[in-house]
């Protein structure tokens, strides 16, 4: 079998076959926690293997990221943020083979793995214009001589939970946007994508040295969920950022709110696009198709139903069958291949017990799924896209399956449709296609679509980092990424300053002796 090139990326990227998995910098630490390996779901053989840490390790970094602290908050933010324009510069030059590693590890195709680091580098850039653009408010002060105003400080060790489909993006979201802020952070990776942590921390690494960061402000702790749960609860970390199932989040939020620490949450989707009787089908066809088999639907950003107008939806179904058949499905690293593999065999089979209960409720398949055998599928993480006919209302419907499964539902109202949109427990991405321009603004409007992305003529997918990530309801009501989000990352402090002689109370309130 080609190889892809993926010894070549592993030696360049300095990953071995047994590595340590926590880190505070350029300090490794081999831990006696439980040892992961990291199979590739592409192929199945083992890629490699990470130590995972233990509370005792765990506890070191969180001390060893508390004493960088000290000294990173006094760093001028610029200054930081030009350490952060030299990771962009090392991204640059490790894109190819960190996106053959994230390809290979998670399974996405090599366009998209490639993108992931794009995404990275993008952060990059982001980050370091934000790193002179810290900005708070100044208001007038309502007694003489006074002046009022708000500055934005770093809150200290930032908790960074990141899930198994963007192994490596979304640490960056959160790390880039902390460090400029002066916080520092501690990973911990998703066990099914070790390797993809360990690259990281190593190209970042050096970059720190290079310029006398102080170890502990970028720290690693590979390991199980025991390792997340130490993060939600461990008073010293004010700020816990976590990516993944509605059912972790739950379970962070809980942890981290009983002691009133702050939580970050981007938590699954069950995003839709409404096709409209006015859209340009082609796009709207494209969108849908990248949107639902993208990533092999693993995506919280996912569309997982398309509602769409009686008047066109035979025409939509057909065409989403033609365009299905087109799909080769196969080696990520392929690059003539467009649907790579699930992540595991745990995967498939949610994938397979979504697919029965679909057939239970009632729901009438377009284009049947099914779990690929022979050569190739060594692996027996390989599915085939599937598309059915559903309501809304249906239970699997309501639950985010995460694997190519797509719904279609039919609508006759706009307003039907926006209900049906919103008649989920999720609430990051939608989207509409179509030319109408009431269509478009209803869709916008407070009384449309209730989730934290609306877009229109593209798909849920795909989000560019510039604009605020992620979503209300079950989601978790976070935002990563671009806009003002940086501001989950520093506390607020308020500050009045008398430049008089007097002492005037606020309110007007007589105080005297
Ligand atoms: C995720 O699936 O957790 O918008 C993140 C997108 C990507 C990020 C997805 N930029 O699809």
């Amino acid at each position: 079998m080609k190889n892809f090139g993926i010894k070549e990326a592993l030696a360049e990227l300095g990953l071995k076959k047994s590595n340590p998995g926590v880190s505070t910098g350029s300090k490794w630490y081999r831990s006696t926690g439980g040892l992961i390996d990291s199979y590739s779901p592409a192929d199945g053989k083992l890629i490699g293997s990470v130590h995972g840490g233990d509370e005792k390790t765990f506890d070191k970094v969180v001390k060893q990221s508390e004493e960088a602290f000290q000294v990173w908050r006094t760093w001028p933010a610029p200054k930081r943020g030009e350490v952060v324009r030299q990771v962009g510069v090392a991204l640059r030059k490790y894109k190819e083979p960190l996106g053959k590693l994230v390809s290979y590890e998670m399974g996405k195709s090599l366009q998209e793995g490639l993108g992931e680091v794009q995404e990275m580098i993008d952060i990059c850039d982001f980050a370091v214009g934000l790193s002179r653009q810290l900005h708070g408010l100044t208001m007038h002060s309502e007694r003489p001589n006074h002046r009022m105003y708000e500055q934005w400080h770093p809150i200290g060790t930032v908790g960074i939970i990141s899930a198994f489909n963007f192994p490596v993006a979304v640490w960056s979201w959160n790390s880039m946007l902390a460090w400029v802020c002066g916080d520092v952070c501690v990973w911990k990776p998703s066990e099914k994508t070790p390797l993809c942590s360990i690259a990281c921390q190593l190209i970042t690494a050096r970059v720190f040295e290079k310029n006398g960061v102080p170890e502990g402000v970028s720290c690693l702790v590979n390991g199980d969920a025991t390792i997340g749960q130490l993060m939600a609860q461990d008073e010293r970390i004010p700020l816990v950022s976590a990516t993944g199932s509605t059912r972790m989040g739950k379970a962070v939020a809980r942890t981290v709110s009983e002691r009133l620490g702050r939580a970050l949450l981007e938590l699954g989707g069950n995003n839709a696009i409404i096709i409209t009787e006015h859209a340009n089908l082609d796009m709207a066809i494209r969108g849908a198709l990248f949107g639902a088999v993208g990533t092999a639907g693993q995506r919280c950003t996912t569309t997982r139903r398309l509602i769409i107008h009686d008047s066109i939806f035979d025409e939509v179904k057909d065409r989403l069958k033609n365009a299905y058949a087109h799909l080769n499905i196969g080696n990520p690293l392929d690059t003539g291949n467009h649907v790579g593999p699930l992540i595991d065999k745990t995967a498939v089979k949610l994938y397979q017990d979504a697919l029965r209960k679909v057939k239970q409720a009632g729901g009438e398949f377009v284009v049947k799924g099914g779990v690929l055998q022979g050569k190739g599928y060594e692996s027996e993480c390989y599915v085939k896209p599937a598309v059915a006919v559903v309501e809304n209302e249906y239970e699997i419907v309501q639950h985010e399956t995460f694997a190519p499964i797509l719904y279609l539902i039919r609508y006759n109202s706009l307003a039907e449709a926006i209900q049906k949109q919103n008649g989920v427990k999720q609430g990051l991405s939608s989207s509409i296609m179509t030319t109408n321009m009431q269509e478009m603004e209803r869709f916008l409007s407070a009384a449309g679509s209730d989730c934290g992305i609306a877009n229109v003529n593209i798909g849920t997918s795909g989000a560019e980092i510039g604009g605020a990530f992620g979503g209300e309801k079950e989601t978790g009501g976070g935002r990563e990424s671009g806009s003002d989000a940086w501001k989950a990352y520093m506390r607020r402090q308020t500050n009045t300053i008398n430049f008089g002689d007097n002492l005037p109370l606020a309110q007007g309130i007589k105080f005297d002796i």
